[in-house]
């Protein structure tokens, strides 16, 4: 692989917003609500620990409506006293201007590995982003974990927390680039590697604290804890997580056995409209199921969520492009949008617009529509 430090002076910046970490600092996280976030998260507090002897002042997620930092977190950050942000798995720049009023206050880093969609106007917010300071990398698959991994590791010594920054590899879909890490990981910790990584005891402590957030969202910090306070990855398997990981599994085989009952079949349309209301964040999951289980069929997985009708589709044969079939679905009901790919896509509607979208989409399915 030729990844390339093309531009040291921004792993000069970092070694020095880390060095310059002083003992009055407070210092705050915010790190997105997934097991990425949370996995790159807890590798900045076992550094800050271990560089500092520092714990966080604070620690802040997504809110449940908005991504990214919000005027909220800014109060929250500002309330606490910190002097310093880390931020993890966030494009933070989306939010610029609110980032810039955080910066009047604390010097902020910023370590993502997502796509560049905004700059700041303060000088004093640092964005670490591998596509900055490398070449010839594919930044979509250096996850924040291992971006946080290594960049921490130029401070103080990681190498029993490598496993974490697996973890957050597997879950982004970002091992490719990483294999020689990984096979030592798996090899150090006595874990089996199989072709698909989420069926692996690393891939489960992923699956572990995805599930406690689907659980319930407040359950992150439970999530964040765990990872933080387990020495290995088997500690996490045997920790109060898995039971949000077996009452997640229970509802996501409920809905999968019911389709055949609750769903509204279509058969000579190819088509299956299923209408549900589970008490867990599983829909994704749900969806990503039944398109593998029907793989010849459109399947239309709905859901009431905050006053919206949201609407996954799958279609895994690509028979249809399924993004096209919301798009075209959708069009001219109000405040109505949907886009993805061929075989998976999503959206949303308001209710009362829903029966139209259906009687719509077997009206296209009916004259031939493939979308392709
Ligand atoms: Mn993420």
């Amino acid at each position: 692989m030729g990844m390339r430090v093309v531009s040291p002076e921004l792993l000069e910046q970092f070694d020095r917003f880390v060095l310059g970490i002083t003992p009055q600092d407070k210092v705050g996280l915010f790190y997105d609500d997934d097991p990425d976030g949370v996995c790159s998260g807890s590798l900045v507090a076992t550094a800050l620990e271990r560089i500092h002897g520092k714990q966080l002042t604070v620690r802040l997620t997504n809110d449940r409506s908005n991504y990214g930092i919000t005027e909220e977190h800014v109060k929250k950050f500002k309330r606490a006293g910190v002097t310093k942000v880390i931020t993890c798995d966030n494009a933070i720049e989306e939010t610029a201007h609110i980032v810039d009023k955080l910066a009047a206050f604390a010097d902020v880093l910023e370590i993502d590995n997502h796509a560049i969609c905004g700059t700041f106007k303060a000088k004093n917010i640092l964005m670490m982003k591998p596509q900055r300071y490398l070449s010839d990398m594919d930044y979509a698959k250096y996850c924040t974990s291992k971006l946080a991994y290594d960049l921490f590791s130029r401070h103080c010594n990681l190498t029993d927390r490598d496993w974490v920054a697996t973890v957050g590899s597997i879950t982004d879909i970002a091992t490719e680039p990483w294999m020689d890490f990984i096979k030592g990981v798996f090899k150090k910790y006595d874990i089996a590697l199989k072709k698909d990584f989420f069926k692996t005891d690393l891939g489960k402590v992923g699956i572990y604290i995805n599930d406690t957030i689907s659980f319930n969202s407040d359950n992150i910090d439970q999530a964040f804890d765990t990872v933080f306070m387990s020495a290995t990855p088997q500690e996490v398997l045997h920790s109060p997580l898995k039971k949000y990981h077996k009452a997640i599994e229970a509802e996501i085989q409920t809905f999968t056995k019911a389709i055949e009952q609750k769903g509204e079949w279509h058969p000579e349309l190819k088509l299956v409209f299923y209408h549900v209301q589970p008490h867990y964040r599983i829909k994704s999951a749900l969806s990503t199921i039944l398109g593998l289980k029907y793989p010849h069929l459109i399947v239309l997985l709905s859901a009431v969520d905050s006053d919206r009708m949201t609407i996954s589709a799958r279609c895994s044969d690509k028979h249809v492009a399924v993004n096209r079939l919301l798009q075209e679905g959708f069009k001219g009901l109000k405040d109505a949008v949907g886009g993805g790919h061929v075989p998976a896509a999503g959206g949303s509607c308001r209710p009362e617009d829903y029966p139209v979208f259906k009687d719509r989409v077997m009206k296209m399915l009916r004259e031939g529509f493939t979308g392709l």
